[in-house]
């Protein structure tokens, strides 16, 4: 028998991008393991990534073209032919297109996080078609922003030093579920002797190791931020000599700070006025004493109305102790703004006739019921689906539902398996699986480029999103070269080799190897050199001031809370939270049993007292509801929710959760203060015993 092992890369939407290795028996993948020796993630893949070949090999994968033949959502179809699917597709996109070709949508996200089958021959289909564009603002929007501002791009501590810190602060972030490699690092720290600090509503798996954890208000981390500033320079902790050479806007902080007491903040996160306190003097005192403090701050932080300018406030915090002296020291968001990245070579902008109108696909509920008007533009009359299932992860689910419920609305899904998404599809093309193409990785939790080669054959009738997108070139009568392009010229196109950090990068080299680090400096900020306008670190942001925003950190109160809306409180007095489950990949996963089994069922997490107020009992069937709709979920008293505050992991497809509904029910489409992103912590609910 003639075994191979293969080079991959795990594609999914998760900072580690760990480097994989396939083993193939004639034809067929039979192990999945890490790569020991890739430096960041060492050999070890999660629960998930280790049944990839469950999720591979699965009965249920679509592995041939389909035709609705149900109603839009009831998901009955029958198998076509590629050639039949083609042609009907093209045939709908050029009559609409020949009237308004903004009428058509792609919608995508990181189904996978591949350079190649995510952005390239996709891109380029729809420039040349004339499409609308999609603003790709579903999860990272706001606080890329906001850390842009202040820092200038996503570019923070490395994750390879994060074991030498001295202290960690883990905020809104839950690592031992979704950065597994990072956790690792912050483990490795504690055994040498740090103190590991989760900032966070919810006792989640990471909080609860954590030497302390401050169980803040949701939306309330500016404020939280502010109030340290405020103790750091009153008791002088911070450090003159960083701040005067590599920040601006010092005095003005200093006065913003001033209306911070630590009483104020502690009053406005529901948290006691010493865990304030305490916390900015260990920050503080830590540093003074010549140690290496770190924050880890990430998505949780985001999701609420004023989510751009709290990751933008807690920014300031490691210049201001001159934590970015030692490369164990600062602050990381996300590494992905030390890529290189080719972007216009794969999606060629320059194939757009004209500026075409943009979408939010964080609004799409609404965008697919509005009617043409001149401010809208056309009426949307195409969807292209692919690497992602709004149905399912998009807010205010009931409206996406209805939108594309509509049945003069033509849509086309890409997947692996009939998600909540493919049920109210016409046309579903079979997708191939990581394991069946190529692809070329940046990675947003280190500082590795990565090649993915193909180990196996597609599955059934399967087809890469590129080649799709190439077929579908041809029969629209694009000649343009670009088309012809083959998935390893586009993954060789990915890195762009005449930036001094990818100046020793060879494609060829990199897919024999799997990886290879960008060439940067261990400690990025050390000596100034912040790539935002003045090269500092901006307590002060004139960009911030042009924009219509505060140039100065400051707390933006959620649109749902208690202190900000008593009125929808009194309806609805819990703050409902639905980050990521451990053992799913936002929707992924969600349909392989043996990770299904391990979540169970839909749960939601409420204190006792809530529990009690309600008369609900633990186990209890509960149905969580506002104003914009419900879902039911078996309630789990427990202490890790803080009173006041539920939470529903996610995201469940829909069709496997008992009422057909998942959290999205419930969440928003109001976006945040900038970035345009969704607000899906800045909920509020009731909850209330399931009538039998
Ligand atoms: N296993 C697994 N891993 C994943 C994912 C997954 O679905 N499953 N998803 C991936 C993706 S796409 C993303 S974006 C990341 C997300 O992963 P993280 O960046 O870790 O973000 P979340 O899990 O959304 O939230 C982290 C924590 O923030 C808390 N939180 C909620 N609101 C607030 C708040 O207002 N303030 C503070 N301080 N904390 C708050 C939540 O309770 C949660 O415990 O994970 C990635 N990794
Ligand atoms: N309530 C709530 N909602 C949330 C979140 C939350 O925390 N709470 N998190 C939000 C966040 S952070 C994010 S990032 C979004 C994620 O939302 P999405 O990006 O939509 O992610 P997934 O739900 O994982 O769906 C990705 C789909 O892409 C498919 N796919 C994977 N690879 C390929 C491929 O090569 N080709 C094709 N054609 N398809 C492929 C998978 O089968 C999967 O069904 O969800 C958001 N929604
Ligand atoms: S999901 Fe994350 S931790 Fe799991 S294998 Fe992929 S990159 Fe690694
Ligand atoms: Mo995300």
């Amino acid at each position: 028998m003639k075994s191979t092992q293969v080079r991959a890369v795990c594609p999914h939407d998760c900072p580690d991008t760990c480097a994989l290795l396939v083993t193939v028996q004639d034809g067929v993948a039979t192990e999945i393991k890490g790569d020991p020796e890739h430096p960041p993630t060492g050999g070890v893949l999660c629960t998930k990534v280790a049944r990839y070949l469950e999720r591979t090999y699965h009965p249920e994968r679509l592995l041939y073209p389909l035709r609705r033949v149900g109603k839009k959502g009831e998901g009955k179809f029958e198998r076509i032919s590629w050639d039949d699917a083609l042609t009907a597709i093209a045939t709908r996109l050029k009559c609409i297109s020949s009237r308004a070709p903004e009428a058509i949508l792609p919608y995508s996200y990181c189904g996978t996080m591949g350079l190649v089958q995510g952005e390239s021959m996709s891109s380029r289909f729809f420039h040349q078609l004339g499409a609308s564009l999609l603003d790709r603002t579903i999860c990272a929007s706001a606080g890329a922003t906001g850390y842009r501002y202040t820092i200038g791009a996503s570019v923070g501590t490395d994750l390879e030093q994060f074991q030498n810190s001295k202290l960690i602060l883990i905020w809104g972030a839950n690592p031992i579920a979704s950065n597994l490699h990072f956790w690792t690092r912050a483990q490795e720290a504690k055994r040498r002797g740090a103190r590991l600090i989760a900032i966070d509503p919810y006792r989640s798996l990471t909080a609860e190791k954590c030497h302390q954890h401050i169980a803040l208000l949701p939306g309330t981390d500016a404020a939280l931020a502010l109030g340290m500033m405020h103790v750091l320079i009153a008791e002088d902790l911070v450090d003159h000599d960083y701040i005067a050479r590599y920040s601006l806007g010092f005095e003005a902080l200093k006065q913003r700070a001033a209306e911070w007491p630590p009483e104020r903040a502690a009053d406005l996160c529901g948290i006691s006025v010493t865990e304030v306190v305490d916390l900015a003097c260990v920050f503080g005192h830590t540093a003074k004493d010549g140690h290496p403090v770190s924050i880890r701050t990430n998505y949780g932080v985001q999701r609420v109305r004023g989510g751009g300018m709290a990751v933008r406030t807690i920014a300031c915090l490691p210049a201001l102790i001159g934590a970015w002296r030692h490369p164990a020291g600062g602050i990381l968001l996300s590494s992905s703004g030390s890529f290189p990245i080719n972007h216009g070579a794969l999606q060629r902008p320059d194939l757009r006739m004209r500026q075409p109108r943009t979408i939010n696909m964080s609004t799409i509920g609404d965008d697919l019921l509005r009617d043409s008007s001149p401010a809208f533009g056309p009426k949307v009359e195409a969807v292209i689906v692919y690497n992602s299932n709004p149905l399912a992860i998009a807010p205010d689910s009931a409206k996406v539902a209805r939108g594309f419920a509509r049945e003069d609305l033509f849509t086309v899904v890409l997947e692996h398996f009939q998600t909540d998404t493919v049920d109210y599809a016409d046309i579903v093309l079979p997708a191939t699986t990581q394991l069946e193409h190529v692809d070329a990785h940046a990675a947003y939790g280190h500082l590795y480029m990565m090649a993915n080669n193909a180990a196996i054959a597609p599955m059934g009738e399967a087809k890469a999103n590129t080649e799709v997108f190439r077929l579908l070139a041809e029969r629209m009568g694009f000649d343009n070269p670009c088309f012809k392009e083959s998935d390893e010229a586009l993954a060789a196109q990915a890195f762009n080799a005449r930036d001094a950090r990818a100046i020793h990068l060879d494609w060829e080299a990199l897919k024999q190897k799997g990886w290879q680090k960008l060439r940067v400096v261990d400690a990025p900020f050390a000596e100034g050199g912040f790539p935002t306008a003045s090269g500092k670190c901006e307590f002060y942001s004139a960009a911030m001031a042009e924009d219509g925003l505060d140039p100065l950190p400051t707390h933006i109160a959620p649109y749902e809370s208690l202190a900000s809306n008593p009125m929808l409180a009194a309806k609805y007095p819990l703050a409902m939270l639905s980050p990521p489950a451990r053992n799913f990949l936002n929707s992924t996963f969600v349909n392989v049993k043996s990770l299904r089994s391990l979540e169970g069922e839909p749960q939601l997490d409420m204190h006792p007292d809530d529990g009690a107020a309600r008369g609900i009992v633990d186990g209890a069937m509960v149905r969580i509801f506002n104003d914009r709709g419900s879902f039911v979920a078996k309630a789990r008293l427990t202490s890790k929710a803080r009173v006041g505050v539920v939470i529903g992991l996610s995201v469940w497809w829909k069709k496997l959760a008992r009422d057909g509904k998942n959290a999205n029910e419930v969440t928003s489409q109001r976006l945040t203060d900038m970035g345009r992103a969704p607000t899906f912590y800045d909920t509020l609910v009731q909850v209330e015993t399931l009538a039998a």
